[in-house]
């Protein structure tokens, strides 16, 4: 792969930077965060994403662009939307999907102007390059005027039969987050139906969705109908949710709800397409776990997710699964047989080390206790960040408390729920880069987090066992390449 200027410039500005992610896409320099207009597209991925280019803070929300034909290796290209002074977006091109208009790639955003967003719309007539804004932008110009909402805006657009369809997230007072109907024939005009789905903020379980859904995201997957939303509330983002069910009479009854990722705002604002294969990937926003003065010093904030695979899992609940793609990133490989790990001391794999890697590792737990793995451990185990399984709380856990010994970073632990059935064995998959750390576990769970180790030598990978003996089935491992890298 031949280097472009501006990949250049970015490795040689933040060459010294050791939290920048290698191999996760992310824009040259200052702010991201949703993804959006995901669209595969004469044989290659678009990737849109929310920008600042003013800095590495939330403002004047740009539409960023790249694009790959791999889903690993990303081209940056000319910025897509701006932000147009008098217009409805004057003060920020938020989120929004990309859709096929009969040829005509057609994008839906919300325009942010004083605060209060609306439904845009842009056209482009050479290839994505260039768009072109609806002159009549605000395409759907207010609310529907009966519902008393907190807050309105992000939009999910799909073909059924012989109009388009649309979602736009909402919250409805007093009651819950709430994804609004709409139906056009031409994406130009939209009448509103009714509310797809309202959820109840008084309700915690099975999760609690907040008091209004940013980022819907409606698709079907597998004979069956899944909504996904960022649960947001007074200001807050929480994370990103799945419910899963049968959509009938444009009306959807979601049987199962659960969290989609467990490392919360770490995989916010999701959103899906589907490739050219027929298969649903989903990419998340990796928000900063660092505060605003450290965003600010390094010059940049915001990590696109690694590419997911979307699948039912036999609990009915979604699963997310790493591309295949991915592969072609791995290097140089270690592999560990097996070997008992008794309860107490760190087991240190001296072959494994690093902060770009990706590890697939089995272990058989016992019935009690925990067991895991130990990733960006500076040898005296001073920094570690430890992904372990519970088997007495049957929870899956990342815990942050010693990942960094700079405070001022996140340092609470994410947990996932995780029943392994008798003899099953502990199945993780796990993504290190840099600050960015992805595990799957067991076609299930995932959780996604963000740890800042100071030292230069917080490099080394243990085995752990605590509370009862486990054993190491086998551990792969590999070391991953730059996506910037010749
Ligand atoms: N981010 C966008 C909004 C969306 C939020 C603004 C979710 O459209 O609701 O940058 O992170």
């Amino acid at each position: 792969m031949t280097l472009d200027k501006t990949a250049r410039t970015e490795q040689r500005r933040f060459a010294d930077d050791p939290h920048r992610p290698r191999y996760h896409f992310l824009p040259e320099e200052n702010w991201l965060n949703d993804p959006n207009g995901l669209i595969h597209w004469n044989g290659e991925y678009h990737l849109f994403y929310q920008y600042n280019p003013a800095g590495p803070f939330h403002g004047t929300i740009h539409w960023g662009h790249a694009v790959s034909t791999d889903l690993v290796h990303w081209r940056h290209l000319p910025v897509a939307l701006v932000p147009e002074p008098g217009t409805a977006d004057e003060d920020g091109c938020w989120s929004g999907v990309a859709v096929d208009d009969n040829g005509v790639p057609t994008l839906i955003y919300s325009g942010n102007r004083d605060g209060e967003q609306r439904a845009c719309l842009a056209i482009s007539n050479d290839g994505m390059l260039t768009w072109q804004k609806h002159p009549n932008n605000p395409v759907i110009p207010a609310p529907p005027e009966h519902l008393h909402l907190v807050q309105y805006r992000d939009h999910t657009v799909w073909r059924e039969d012989d109009a388009w369809y649309q979602l736009m997230g909402a919250g409805l007072e007093g009651e819950g987050g709430a994804a609004l109907l709409y139906r056009s024939q031409d994406l130009r005009s939209w009448e509103f139906l009714h509310p797809l789905l309202v959820g109840d903020a008084q309700r915690f379980t099975p999760i609690w969705t907040g008091t209004m859904w940013e980022c819907p995201d409606f698709f079907a997957l597998q004979g069956r109908h899944v909504l996904t939303i960022s649960v947001w509330d007074h200001g807050q983002l929480h994370y990103s949710a799945a419910m899963v069910g049968d959509y009938r009479d444009y009306h959807f009854f979601p049987e199962v709800e659960h969290k989609l990722d467990y490392g919360d705002r770490h995989f916010y604002a999701p959103q899906s397409f589907t490739d050219a294969q027929g298969r649903r990937i989903i990419f998340g926003w990796i928000h900063e776990g660092r505060g605003a003065e450290a965003q600010l010093q390094s010059g940049w904030s915001g990590v696109m997710s690694l590419p997911r695979l979307l699948s039912l899992g036999t609990d009915g609940q979604v699963c997310m699964q790493p591309v295949p793609e991915l592969e072609a990133l791995r290097g140089e490989h270690t592999h560990t047989a097996a070997i008992d790990m008794p309860a107490g001391d760190e087991i240190v794999l001296p072959a494994v080390t690093g902060d770009t890697l990706e590890v697939l590792v089995e272990l058989a737990p016992a019935e009690s206790g925990r067991c895991g793995i130990v990733v960006r451990r500076s040898p005296d185990g001073a920094e570690a960040t430890r992904i372990l399984y519970d088997a007495t709380q049957h929870q899956l856990i990342v815990d942050r408390t010693q990942s960094s010994q700079d405070l001022a970073t996140d340092h609470n632990a994410h947990v996932a729920p995780l029943s392994l059935r008798p003899d099953e064995p502990l199945r993780l998959h796990i993504f290190l880069d840099r600050s960015v750390l992805e595990v799957f576990a067991n076609m299930r769970e995932a959780i996604t987090s963000r740890i800042y180790p100071t030292r230069g030598d917080s490099l080394g990978v243990a085995l752990l066992a605590e509370g009862a003996q486990a054993r190491l089935v086998s551990l792969d491992a590999w070391q991953l390449r730059s996506t910037w890298e010749a």
